[in-house]
């Protein structure tokens, strides 16, 4: 934990209200701020900051829309294991509209939307849940008599902030794979100018709450790279963080679902895992609160690229990866020799590596990656042959 003396400052009888608002302890709650810190990347003692933000800031008016997707952006939030999550999100903000979870439905929805949007002018931070249809005047999705392209400017127009949560709301995710028959576009596109985006198919609960917590905290949204990521959790690809790392840099792949690579949790990238052309933060803080390797990867699964425009629902699921960033293997110990398998990983890093620059080296290590996997089906095909002489077929 951080600056305690500051911690201490937030005084007893506030975290006594914050203990009985969430039902929780004043340590799970100091810890849970401490989490979220680290969550943003904020320096130490930033805790403090995050806990009294939470503890006194007047809970901003939040306006839920939902437009083309599934709602399991809302049901990662709501859903989380964790027992205290659901709680903090619904306590730090104010969630003044949304479809899904409110009571009212049809003309009492419809006013609660526009009482929160006056009582709030100007200060009530908008979060779009779901791709927008374009085509034809956007016929494809109506609220209430209303277009979703109407209805996001309408919303946009007095918000404080914009957030696109999820893929689709982010740049179109799953409902503008190719043909893309309603014209699913992202917010920003809709609105004309750049909005906060927490990308994901779900997104991680915690980069929406770190992000709202931010905009508590210091009264703004966080830094964001050129897609409006947040850079806290967006600025690195999740391959650079991966557990079965040491797997790909030794040249270890799982070659099949179920074959003895994948039993062992070898690397995923032959299955066609997208991790490395995926930018976020699921190899770090998993999902779920169930435990660590509650990922895809950790699951077995290939990641699918779903938050990664271009990458998720736009390529196919077992297609290899571009590899687009390389951490020059020979830094890695390799895990464990094995002759006659064809060319490694770490063998071509350190070709590639006394051939040139590391650039010309991640060029040379992307293609004996191919040349690796050529190797292994010649040997593959070589180790049946000789099975199927054995046996006489
Ligand atoms: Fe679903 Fe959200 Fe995917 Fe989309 O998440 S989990 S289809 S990103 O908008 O509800
Ligand atoms: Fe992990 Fe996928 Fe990278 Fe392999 S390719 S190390 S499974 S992110
Ligand atoms: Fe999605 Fe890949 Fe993360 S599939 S949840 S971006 S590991």
């Amino acid at each position: 934990m951080g600056n305690m003396s500051e911690i201490f400052e937030i005084g007893r009888d506030a975290l006594h209200g914050i203990e009985n608002r969430l039902g929780m302890s004043r340590r799970d709650y100091l810890q849970f701020c401490a989490t979220l810190a680290v969550t943003m990347g904020l320096p130490r003692g930033a805790d403090a900051a995050v806990a009294k933000a939470i503890e006194s800031a007047k809970r901003p008016s939040v306006i839920w829309l939902h437009f083309q997707e599934c709602t399991g952006c809302s049901e990662s939030l709501l859903r989380a294991e964790h027992p205290t999550l659901e709680k903090l999100i619904l306590d730090v903000i104010s969630l003044d509209y949304h479809e899904t979870l409110m009571a009212a439905s049809g003309h009492q929805a419809e006013a609660a939307r526009k009482d929160a949007m006056a009582a709030n002018k100007g200060k009530y931070v908008l979060v779009v849940e779901g791709a927008i249809p374009v085509k034809d005047n956007g016929i494809y999705c109506k609220i209430g008599g209303h277009s979703a392209i109407d209805l996001v400017k309408e919303c946009a127009a007095d918000a404080a902030a914009v957030i696109a949560i999820g893929s689709c709301a982010s740049w179109g995710g799953m409902p503008s794979t190719g043909p893309n028959p309603t014209g699913a576009s992202s917010v920003a596109d809709v609105l004309g100018k750049p909005v906060v985006t927490i990308p994901g198919c779900p997104p991680n609960p915690y980069n929406f709450l770190a992000t709202v917590v931010h905009f508590l905290t210091f009264g703004k949204l966080p830094d964001v790279d050129q897609l409006g990521r947040p850079k806290f959790a967006y600025s690195r690809l999740i391959h650079e963080h991966c557990e079965r790392r040491a797997h790909f840099d030794a040249g270890r792949f799982a070659m099949e679902f179920g074959d003895a690579g994948h039993r062992q949790g070898y690397c995923l990238y032959k299955l066609g895992c997208k991790g490395p052309e995926t930018y976020a933060n699921c190899s770090t803080i998993g999902f779920g609160d169930a435990g660590e390797n509650n990922w895809p990867v950790g699951c077995g699964h290939p990641c699918i690229g779903c938050s990664e425009k271009g990458v998720g629902f736009t390529k196919p699921i077992h297609q290899v990866a571009t590899v687009i960033n390389i951490v020059p293997p020979q830094q890695y110990p390799r895990i464990v020799e094995e002759s006659g398998k064809g060319a490694s990983f770490a063998s071509a890093a350190a070709l590639a590596a006394l051939a040139g620059a590391a650039a010309g080296a991640a060029v040379m290590l992307t293609r004996n990656l191919g040349l690796s996997h050529q190797a292994e089906e010649a040997e593959r095909a070589k180790a049946a042959g000789k099975s199927e002489e054995k046996s006489g077929v």
